[in-house]
């Protein structure tokens, strides 16, 4: 059939496909969460069902996107790794990146009433979301090393900046100039001297951030016990873990070699 006259503007669109042979980072970021976390009245410095929630549009996207290995998420952020092999979406950027930050801004408000179902969603949420291509293992290591070096840094932060104000009625301004030129160490000084609290003992969700990894795992509530020992599912795990070191690493041989 003749093609209409109109056809040559498909012309005009961009080749947006990922470089081969790379791993494809999509990150999104939740737009002004100073505001959000505030209006919603999410404690501080970290709120339980915010992270579950953030945990959940993670999964819901996994789900969806099979060919994601591993996410990362701490704070109003993700980052959901592709595998270096996929063809999903032909490798198209703005594809790629605009299905996964939809899915995932669509399922926070769809899932909202399950994290929190006292408060009502008052405006519905923004994420921005970016691509980033790591073409070797060091890369994309250096890269999860990166956002959870940034999860622990700000984590230690706002832990001493929120006991400042919270436990020792400093303003906002008095806190941040009391851990102005401040290293960790000290940091984690001034919260076991002052506020009688090691560092080390929180939560290791707050620590350490979120890591969902797919897994074959038994499920023991499973009638046909027998059967699904021999067949394990593929299912999707949630770890608080460290991903700065090799032990997690080799623990998950098939993220880096797909
Ligand atoms: P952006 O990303 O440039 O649009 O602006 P923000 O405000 O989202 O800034 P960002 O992403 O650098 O920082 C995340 C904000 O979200 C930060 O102000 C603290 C807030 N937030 C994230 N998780 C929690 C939480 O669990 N509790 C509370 N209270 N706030 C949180
Ligand atoms: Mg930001
Ligand atoms: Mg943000
Ligand atoms: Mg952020
Ligand atoms: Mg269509």
């Amino acid at each position: 059939m003749a093609k209409s006259k109109y056809e040559y503007v498909k012309k005009f669109e961009q080749n947006d496909q990922c470089l081969m042979n790379c791993w494809i980072v999509i990150r999104i970021d939740g737009r002004n969460f100073h505001r959000f976390s505030d209006g919603h009245g999410f404690e501080k410095p970290n709120d339980q069902r915010a992270l579950q929630l953030m945990n959940k549009c993670a999964e819901t996207v996994m789900k969806e996107f099979t060919d994601i290995v591993i996410a990362y998420g701490q704070s109003d952020e993700y980052s959901l790794v592709f595998k270096r092999s996929t063809t999903q979406f032909s490798r198209r950027a703005s594809k790629l990146v605009t299905n996964v930050v939809t899915l995932f801004s669509s399922s926070y408000v769809f899932y909202w009433n399950q994290f929190f179902p006292t408060q009502e969603l008052l405006y519905p949420p923004m994420f921005d979301g970016r691509v980033v291509l790591y073409p070797s293992e060091k890369n994309l290591r250096d890269y999860m090393s990166w956002r959870q070096a940034d999860c622990h840094i700000n984590n230690l932060y706002n832990t001493c900046f929120w006991c400042l104000v919270k436990q020792s009625g400093l303003t906002a301004e008095e806190a941040e100039e009391r851990l102005n030129g401040t290293v960790s160490s000290d940091k984690n000084e001034l919260l076991f001297s002052v506020f009688n609290m090691n560092y080390n003992n929180l939560p290791q969700i707050y620590r350490k951030g979120s890591v969902l990894v797919w897994e074959r795992v038994c499920d023991i509530n499973d009638k046909v016990q027998e059967e699904n020992a021999r067949k394990p599912k593929r299912q999707i795990v949630v770890h608080h873990t460290d991903i700065v070191g090799d032990t997690f690493w080799s623990e998950h041989p098939e993220i880096l070699d797909n």
